[in-house]
């Protein structure tokens, strides 16, 4: 997300390449392959094509020529013009900017051509959103709409019997694979070119309130050691799956943590059921 981790990004992408002509083992761009009890989304599997159709990759052209280098985040498809991702993944962008990001659906393996790609027109930040990391979701506004894929479903605000502590709910993104520190600093980045997927519990409020004390009902906390979503996942959804319904059901935006899969330290997700969010939300998913 930071410089820092951009610059220790290229450092490691500078190793691995090394790695690759002096005949040392080195992760494949695509991860390890399935059944690895190494696969790494942390702790995750590779998802098979097609499996989460509204998945949204968030690439901004300036970050370089490829689907993978443009990857800026992850975003779901919540209306046929609207892409659901995190506040701090457009922030700092203005109406001249995004004219550079494009958003692409349905792909789910970044180096390949399936999926519905659109420029974003436009974009909106909830109102609320803070330097706390609170509230944090915004809105991409597609210069034509997805008629091919159908978005997916949001929690009703008001209501919380999908989140009762302990429930696994699933995460999905291209973001980092390697487990992180639970404190500043640290950690290799392992970037995906196959979407990942990870299951991990609810963690009630008031347990995720002892690893972070500011922990509100804006916020939903998932996670255990060695299950987590990580940089480069931010702005995508956690979802139920209802295999019977053949629907899935959002219930978060990839947000914030402590490091990524870390002892102690859950992920932190923006709650949709939290009213302020999710009716914010539905009505501009529907316009
Ligand atoms: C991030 O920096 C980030 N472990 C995303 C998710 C998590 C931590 C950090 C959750 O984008």
């Amino acid at each position: 997300m930071n410089r820092g981790k951009r610059l220790l990004f290229a450092a490691m992408t500078a190793a691995l390449g090394l790695g690759l002509l002096t005949g040392t083992s080195a992760a494949s761009p695509s991860g390890p392959p399935p059944g690895d009890p190494g696969a790494l989304v942390v702790g995750g599997t590779p998802v098979p094509d097609g499996k989460y159709p509204f998945m949204a990759t968030m690439q901004d052209a300036r970050r370089g020529p490829t689907a993978y280098n443009r990857h800026r985040c992850g975003g779901s498809l919540v209306g046929p013009r609207v892409v659901l991702t995190a506040a701090h993944c457009v922030e700092g962008y203005t109406a001249e900017t995004i004219k550079n990001v494009s958003v692409i659906v349905g792909r789910t393996q970044l180096s390949a051509t399936q999926g519905e790609e659109r420029a974003v027109a436009g974009f909106e930040i909830h109102d609320k959103y803070a330097a706390d990391g609170s509230y944090d979701v915004a809105l991409l506004f597609l210069a034509t709409p997805i008629t091919t894929i159908k978005p997916i479903q949001l929690v009703t605000p008001g209501t919380d019997a999908l989140e009762r502590p302990g429930r696994l709910v699933t995460g999905i993104g291209w973001g980092n694979m390697e487990a992180q520190p639970g404190f500043p600093g640290g950690g290799v980045v392992n970037r995906p070119d196959r979407l990942q997927e990870v299951d991990v519990p609810i963690v009630s409020n008031d347990e995720c309130a002892v690893s972070y004390p500011d922990t509100s009902d804006r916020d939903l906390c998932a996670g255990r050691t060695g299950k987590d979503t990580c940089q480069g996942d931010s702005g995508g959804p956690l979802f139920v799956s209802l295999p019977s319904r053949n629907t899935f059901i959002q219930v978060g935006v990839v947000s914030r943590g402590q490091g990524c899969a870390a002892i102690g330290y859950p992920g932190v997700y923006a709650k949709l059921s939290n009213v302020e969010i999710g009716e914010y939300i539905s009505p501009r998913a529907r316009s």
